[in-house]
């Protein structure tokens, strides 16, 4: 698959308000947040989807996660409760092909989604 703006952004071609970088990852808030904090984790290296992720990647989507919970107690949300949530495919609601976690917190978030 062709690459995507985040790729542009790993590359730091385009701005982004990043909150957490490593040899991996990185974290950025999303440019249309729909929560007082709303940040994207994503692998360097793009994965289009969890579709397409294989059993080699497993230790990089562990990583995505963790580094999720520490975005998230970065940005003081981890006492009050956030939400991390990948979104997959058309019906999923993924509009950018390149694997992506969420973090959403700041306020209750409903369930289920839409
Ligand atoms: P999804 O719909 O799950 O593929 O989420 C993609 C998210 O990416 C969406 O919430 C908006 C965000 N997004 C798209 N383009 C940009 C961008 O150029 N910068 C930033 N910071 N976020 C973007």
């Amino acid at each position: 698959m062709p690459e995507t703006i985040f790729s542009k952004i790993v590359r730091k071609e385009i701005p982004a308000k990043i909150v957490y970088e490593d040899e991996l990852s990185l974290a950025f808030h999303d440019i249309n947040g729909q929560a007082p904090v709303h940040v994207l984790v994503i692998p360097k290296r793009q994965i289009d989807s969890l579709e397409h992720a294989s059993p080699d990647d497993a230790a990089l989507l562990g990583h995505l996660q963790i580094v999720a919970q520490q975005v998230a107690r970065q940005l003081g949300i981890h006492e009050s409760g956030y939400r991390v949530v990948m979104n997959c495919g058309a019906d999923g609601g993924q509009s950018v092909g390149h694997i992506h976690y969420h973090v959403l917190g700041g306020r209750p978030l409903a369930w289920p989604p839409g």
